[in-house]
């Protein structure tokens, strides 16, 4: 059978498209399955998609969903279903901890919602649906719209049994290579979605696994062996989770691979050892969630405890191992005050980065701070029609108003500009650092 993945574009055109897809793709196609994907653009009308859809030939479709991509989803789907007859499957973080919205909203949008892996479950489906079997039978993790809540299968016991990724569903150029090494964060994160599979599975297994290092570098050596490989962005959570691991590895990837890399890292598990460890086998790069720059907020609010003279100890340890350092910043969390968010800006001036991104929290369904902000009604009543814009907040909060949010968000973009001027724009006349700083601002709006 063929299955399409549709690959939902918001207010950015991400550069890589979901990892979820292509990792079912390449086990679909291990079963003797075609699968393919199709980036819906900005542009794109329901018309036209459901066109596209047609023209594929495709027995099923699949949507991989985080919360910013599903109200355009169900916008532009709810649009074509009434024009295809293939059935639609929504899978990924957002799909599982939001199914019973998702199966429940109108006429649903969906036929069927994935829950957790979809690996086993997307293949169950698509031979059920080849083979004609009239009703579907019941799938673990598979939630038929409109039914009941499904079992939930235990997660794939060795990640080293599935399949390299399906590099042609990503549309990765350049050889810059994405890759994850492991599913799940041990991490307590009150805002993060990300580990919230460990309460889907919690009793039938344990979601966290990691790839042996051998399977890892044997998936990049493919790659180069099949195409380029210049560069490899590891799309980890926190790749520092497991130093031993990491020594390993790097040892490996400095002898066979010796390209450069990036990597998402936490304060807490790194130190001014392992960095020269890591930037020794090519690491040139290393993402740091920050997050605020309030210890309060940070403890109590985000359930991070760590200290600011911590995260200044590993800034200054990144850059004098030679690697850059990119800080992200949160903003417009319940219970964060004003002051707070100045905190936080205060931080960022001592940690000096290369590069920072900031985001007005979102509460993402399933994690800590979404029960939070309901149970303390700051959601707004108008949310779920609210379209997803970077500096903006949907929730109403009693000590941060949204006027502030907007307004720190500005500052936030200001010190962007400032940083960028720092870097490029030393020698230019005030006109000419206006006219950087007005297109720097134009860039940072459309990217
Ligand atoms: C890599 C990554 C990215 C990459 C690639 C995008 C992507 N979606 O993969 C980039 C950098 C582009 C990115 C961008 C963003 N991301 Co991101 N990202 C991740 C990250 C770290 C890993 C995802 C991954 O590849 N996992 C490996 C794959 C194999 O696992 P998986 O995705 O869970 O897929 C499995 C199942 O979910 C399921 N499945 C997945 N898709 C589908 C589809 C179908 C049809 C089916 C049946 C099943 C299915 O089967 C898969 C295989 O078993 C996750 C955190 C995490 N640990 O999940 C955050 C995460 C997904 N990102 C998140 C966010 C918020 C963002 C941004 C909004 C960041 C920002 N503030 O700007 C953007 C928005 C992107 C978008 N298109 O909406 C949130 C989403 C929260 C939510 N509930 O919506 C997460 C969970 C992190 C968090 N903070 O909580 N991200
Ligand atoms: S924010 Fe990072 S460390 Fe915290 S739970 Fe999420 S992925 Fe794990």
């Amino acid at each position: 059978m063929k299955v399409l993945f549709l690959e939902i574009e918001t207010e950015r055109s991400w550069a890589v498209a979901s990892l979820g897809p292509a990792a079912i793709a390449a086990y679909l196609r291990q079963h003797g399955h075609e699968a393919s994907l199709l980036r819906v653009t900005l542009e794109e009308t329901a018309e036209q998609l459901a066109l596209r859809i047609m023209e594929s030939g495709a027995g099923l479709v699949g949507v991989s969903l985080t919360a910013r991509q599903w109200p355009r989803a169900r916008d532009l789907l709810t649009v074509v279903r009434q024009a295809i007859e293939v059935p639609l499957i929504a899978g990924g973080l957002h799909a599982t901890f939001a199914a019973s919205k998702l199966s429940s909203f109108g006429t649903p949008v969906f036929d069927y919602v994935c829950l957790g892996e979809g690996e086993d479950a997307v293949l169950e489906l698509a031979c059920a649906l080849e083979c004609g079997e009239r009703p579907i039978p019941s799938i673990a993790n598979v939630w038929h719209c409109g039914g009941r809540r499904p079992e939930v299968r235990p997660p794939i016991a060795s990640l080293d049994s599935l399949p390299f990724l399906a590099r042609d569903l990503l549309g990765e150029q350049f050889g810059v290579v994405h890759i994850a090494t492991q599913r799940g964060c041990p991490f307590p994160c009150t805002y993060c979605a990300a580990r919230t599979f460990d309460d889907l599975y919690r009793g039938i297994g344990s979601y966290r696994r990691r790839r042996s290092v051998e399977h890892v570098i044997a998936e990049l050596e493919a790659v180069r062996r099949d195409s380029v490989l210049n560069y490899v962005i590891f799309l980890d959570d926190t790749f520092t989770v497991d130093r031993v691991w990491v020594r390993r590895y790097v040892e490996l990837h400095r002898a066979r691979l010796g390209v450069g890399f990036s990597i998402h890292a936490r304060g807490e598990t790194v130190d001014r050892e392992l960095l020269g460890v890591l930037a020794a086998a090519g690491c040139k790069h290393v993402v740091y969630g920050v997050e605020s720059g309030s210890a309060r907020v940070r403890r109590t609010v985000m359930g991070r405890p760590s200290d600011n003279q911590q995260l200044i100890d590993v800034f200054r340890w990144t850059r004098e191992a030679g690697l850059l350092a990119t800080a992200n910043y949160m903003l417009g969390l319940p219970g964060e005050t004003r002051a707070e968010v100045e905190e936080t800006l205060a931080l960022h001036e001592l940690l000096a980065p290369d590069d920072f991104g900031h985001f007005v929290y979102y509460p993402y369904p399933g994690t800590a701070l979404f029960e939070v902000c309901h149970e303390r009604g700051y959601v707004r009543s108008d949310s779920d029609e609210l379209p997803f814009v970077q500096g903006a907040s949907i929730l109403s909060l009693p000590d941060l108003s949204a006027a502030d949010i907007a307004e720190l968000s500005e500052r936030f973009l200001a010190l962007r500009d400032r940083d960028h001027l720092r870097r490029s724009g030393g020698g230019l006349t005030v006109t000419e650092r206006h006219n950087l700083s007005m297109e720097l601002r134009a860039r940072a709006a459309t990217s």
